[in-house]
C-alpha cells in the first residue's frame, strides 16, 4: 500500500506529539514532583479549627532538634500567620508545613521554590522541605477565593539560625515530638 508522503509526514508529527504529551505528564509526575493532595496530611473539622492544638494556634513548633512544624490557617483573605505577622523557620532545618483553610479553597505558594499547594477546607496538606540558605520569600494565593483574593499574601523568612530564638516558636513549652497532630475524632461528626 502506497501512504502519500505527506501523509506519513503528518502521522509523525501525530506520533511526536502524543510522545511529548506522555514525557510533560511524566516529568511532572516524577522530575517536579507534583502530586494531589493526598491523605497523608490528614483531615480536621475546618468549623473548629480554633479547638485544633495546632491550628487553632497557627505558628512554628519545634518537634525535633532540627526539625520544625508550621501549621498555617488560609482564610479569606490571608495566611495566619504568614499576612500579618512572616513565616519564620531558621536555615539548615527540616520544615513540615500543615496547611488547611478555614473557609473556602485556597491556594499556597512559596514564590521561587516548589512549595506549591491547593488549600482545601477540612483538609490538612503536608510538605516536607528543607532550606539550606536564609532569605526571604513572598507567599501567594493562587486560587481564586473572593473579591479581594488578589491582596491575598504572605512572607515566610528563613533566617540564620542564630536569629532564630524561641520567641519564634508557637508554644515552645508544649512543643514536644508527640503531640496531637490531628483529633481524628472532631471529623465529620457533626454532619
Ligand atoms: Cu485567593
Amino acid at each position: 500500500m502506497e501512504i502519500h508522503r505527506f501523509e506519513k509526514l503528518w502521522v509523525a508529527l501525530a506520533l511526536l506529539l502524543i510522545v511529548g504529551f506522555i514525557g510533560t505528564v511524566t516529568y511532572g509526575a516524577v522530575g517536579a514532583g507534583v502530586k494531589m493532595v493526598d491523605e497523608s496530611g490528614g483531615t480536621v473539622d475546618a468549623n473548629a479549627l480554633n479547638d485544633h492544638p495546632r491550628f487553632g494556634e497557627p505558628g512554628t513548633y519545634q518537634v525535633g532538634e532540627n526539625e520544625y512544624e508550621v501549621y498555617v490557617v488560609a482564610r479569606q483573605f490571608l495566611f495566619e500567620p504568614g499576612t500579618n505577622e512572616p513565616i519564620r523557620v531558621p536555615a539548615g532545618s527540616t520544615v513540615t508545613f500543615h496547611i488547611t483553610s478555614s473557609d473556602v479553597i485556597h491556594g499556597f505558594e512559596v514564590a521561587g521554590t516548589n512549595i506549591n499547594t491547593m488549600v482545601i477546607p477540612g483538609q490538612v496538606t503536608q510538605i516536607t522541605v528543607r532550606f539550606e540558605e536564609s532569605r526571604s520569600y513572598g507567599i501567594i494565593c493562587h486560587e481564586y477565593c473572593g473579591a479581594a483574593h488578589h491582596t491575598m499574601e504572605g512572607q515566610l523568612q528563613v533566617v540564620p539560625p542564630s536569629d532564630f530564638s524561641s520567641a519564634d516558636l508557637q508554644n515552645p513549652a508544649v512543643a514536644d515530638r508527640d503531640a496531637p497532630v490531628n483529633d481524628a475524632d472532631t471529623e465529620e461528626e457533626d454532619e
